[in-house]
């Protein structure tokens, strides 16, 4: 069946449901726990992320491997590998440090290092959830630091010799809680193959009016297996906001900018839609809890019942924007 992982793919993504009393199969490489009361076993490979769910039915992404995973540390990071694949995050208390932009620095510089130095050479995919994301006023914005931070650390690990690659990401804003910048991520031994829209400017070349750093990831990164990881994506046409605090609008456009990235990462680049099935996830981030209802029905309108869906209720990166969507694929 097309679109279905085998069993001893490389990576495997899922929504599920954990049970506290079962531990984790021996392949799980982390289980991201939506939410501050979704239930979740004692296991180290769990994180815990307080977005809370508004619809779905399962609330935790799992992500499998081939073969048993082991754990690790490396200074503040925690992660897990199996031979092939990494998974890595780490809580970064913001108030150990200057603010926001020196603790994304300080992460970030530790992830780059230790990948540069480990056999996961390739990072594929982060997702990097930070409280207060809009607050502040122009480049003093939470979010325009902590692309200061993130694209220093980037600059600071570069290897001259190749151009940077960066990886799929999203960047949404917890809606209380203390200040802490959570980082998760996903890192191989081969390198993935990137993919950017048609229909956007690349964010790592984003204009100086969004910040004073541009934000360093790619649109897509396509992994062996394959695995499409789609990065986190909204009403953006070039590079400016379109429809404005529109919630349908933004919905149309940000569906409009995933179909032109799906047909983009395909292998042959046939002009033709990824077969979104069963064994696909799509997340989507709404800024007004209100508004869940009309983005999953949508999604369900153009997406079947069969295609697993989240929406957690988060800020969005630019303030007017009211929804980010990320898809994962098999096949
Ligand atoms: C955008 O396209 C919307 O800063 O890592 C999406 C995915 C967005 C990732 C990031 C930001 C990030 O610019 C925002």
């Amino acid at each position: 069946m097309p679109g279905t992982p085998a069993r001893d793919s490389l990576l495997r993504g899922t929504f599920e449901t954990l049970d506290p009393s079962r531990p984790l199969d021996d392949d799980v490489l982390t289980a991201i726990v939506f939410g501050s009361r979704t239930p979740c076993p004692a296991d180290p490979r769990t994180v815990r992320i307080d977005l809370e769910p508004l619809a779905g039915e399962f609330h935790s992404e799992v992500w499998r491997g081939r073969g048993a995973s082991r754990l690790g540390t490396a200074g503040p990071i925690r992660y897990v590998e199996n031979g092939d694949v990494f998974a890595g995050w780490m809580n970064i208390d913001e108030s150990r440090f200057g603010g926001l932009l020196e603790a994304t620095e300080t992460a970030y510089l530790a992830l780059l290092r230790l990948h540069a130095e480990s056999p996961y050479r390739h990072l594929w995919r982060t997702w990097n959830f930070l409280a207060g994301i809009n607050e502040g006023q122009g480049d003093d914005e939470r979010y325009r630091q902590f692309c200061l931070g993130r694209a220093r650390a980037f600059a600071a690990t570069q290897d001259r010799r190749s151009p940077a690659t960066f990886p799929a990401a999203s960047a949404v804003g917890k809606k209380g809680g203390p200040h802490s910048l959570q980082v998760c991520w996903i890192a191989g031994r081969e390198a993935g193959r990137t993919v950017e829209n048609p229909r956007q400017v690349s964010a790592y070349n984003y204009p100086r009016q969004y910040g004073p750093a541009a934000p360093k990831f790619s649109r897509a990164m396509v992994v062996p297996g394959p695995v499409h990881l789609i990065s986190g994506t909204a009403s953006i046409v070039g590079h400016a906001s379109l429809h404005e605090q529109d919630l349908d609008a933004q919905l149309r456009e940000t569906l409009i900018n995933l179909d032109a990235l799906l047909v983009q990462a395909q292998p042959d680049g046939q002009p033709r839609s990824a077969n979104l099935d069963r064994n696909s996830l799509v997340k989507a981030y709404v800024r007004h809890r209100g508004d869940a209802a009309v983005v999953e029905h949508t999604l369900r309108e153009r997406l079947g019942g069969a295609v697993p869906i989240l929406v957690l209720a988060a800020d969005i990166c630019r303030s007017e924007l009211l929804v980010e969507i990320e898809v994962a694929y098999h096949g």
